[in-house]
């Protein structure tokens, strides 16, 4: 026995010497190496021996699986050439399981919403996220030195627009898409655009540094605020499938007049007040009001002819209030566990 082991072992070191390539070495491994190798048959039979000889040959039958395992390590090192082990795909191997992806809440609930407005005769729009002091600003009835520009904490970019103006900056709120919208279809209009917007804010449950918002508009002949409630709650009643108990107050926006803030009461907890909604029972979720004439103006829009109103949605509070999300910051946060949810 001894003989036929040292016979295998120089059969493989003088095969091995000629091997060329993975798929070569990976053959006389599995011919005398594998679970009906030649050599394993050998090791297999050992214990048919007596126990003096089991340990004789034992112990050169293991010293020379070293060698041989030795000698295709080293032979793996070297080989070189277009193919390498990492190269082989065992297609005996059990397949790795793909993560499926799926939609943001956020996503979904924009979905929901535009399939509202569109539902309504609106157009869906989109503007961008980095955006001109002009759009964003100047146009909406807010002039460089206006106080109204501390309501937004606002990211300004340092490096110069194509016009080598100091002008950008990342949008504080969807209504910069106002102007754009008016300039681009004219009156009669209505449209939806919904986006990241971005405020630097100090964070708490219900304050994110970037968050959503949907801007709406409806310009024509005879439009009141009338129609704005209307919509208004065409939109709470399509997205929380029943009336939620929302209260209407006076808001300040320099671009509508007259301006209402339309608060909804926290579905965290039904009133009472929690960290969710600034412990006050009610969130800030719709600032709307009649689109003041100086911006319809900007838009190139007859102020004389045409009115409209504007809403600017908190969407990011509205899916806190919709899923019962008591911190806003899990949207963000990526994490798995609370993503996978949805
Ligand atoms: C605006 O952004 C106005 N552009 C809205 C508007 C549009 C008014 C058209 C009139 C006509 P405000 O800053 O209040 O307004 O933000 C609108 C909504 O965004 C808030 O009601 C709130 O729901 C949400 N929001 C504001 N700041 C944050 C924040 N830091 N984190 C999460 N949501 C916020």
């Amino acid at each position: 026995m001894e003989k036929e082991i040292l016979k295998i072992k120089e059969e493989i070191l003088s095969q091995a010497k000629k091997i060329k390539d993975f798929k070569l070495l990976r053959d006389l491994e599995t011919k005398y190496m594998g679970r009906k190798g030649e050599f394993t048959k050998v090791l297999r039979s050992l214990s048919a021996l007596s126990a003096e000889d089991k340990k004789k040959i034992g112990r050169l039958a293991n010293t020379v699986k070293q060698e041989i395992a030795s000698a295709f390590i080293e032979l793996k090192n070297t080989l070189d050439g277009s193919e390498k082990e990492s190269d082989f795909v065992d297609v005996t191997l059990p397949g790795k399981k793909q993560e499926r992806g799926h939609k943001h809440p956020i996503s979904i609930l924009t979905g929901d919403l535009e399939d509202i407005f569109t539902s309504m005769g609106f157009m869906v729009l989109d503007g961008p996220e980095l955006e001109s002091d002009f759009f964003n600003f100047e146009a909406l009835n807010i002039p460089k030195t206006h106080p109204a520009r501390d309501m937004h904490d606002t990211f300004y970019i340092d490096k110069p627009n194509k016009n080598n103006e100091l002008d950008l900056v990342m949008r504080t709120h969807t209504s910069s898409v106002q102007i754009r919208a008016m300039r681009e279809y004219g009156a009669p209009l209505k449209c939806v655009a919904a986006g990241r917007v971005f405020r630097n804010e100090a964070l708490d449950a219900c304050h994110e540094h970037t968050f959503d918002q949907m801007e709406g508009l409806k310009i024509g002949e005879d439009i009141s605020i009338s129609n704005l409630i209307a919509v208004m709650r065409e939109l709470l009643k399509g997205i929380f499938k029943k009336d939620m108990e929302v209260r209407v107050r006076p808001g300040y926006f320099p671009f509508v007049e007259p301006g209402i803030e339309l608060d909804i009461k926290c579905t965290i907890c039904g009133g009472s007040g929690c960290p969710s909604c600034k412990n006050s029972g009610w969130l800030e979720l719709l600032p709307a009001g009649m689109i003041h004439p100086n911006v319809l103006k900007y838009g190139g829009i007859d102020s004389e002819k045409y009115s409209g109103f504007a809403f600017g949605l908190g969407l990011t509070r509205l899916a806190m209030m919709k899923y019962g999300i008591d911190d806003i910051r899990l949207f963000n946060g990526s994490d798995m566990r609370f993503l996978s949810q949805f």
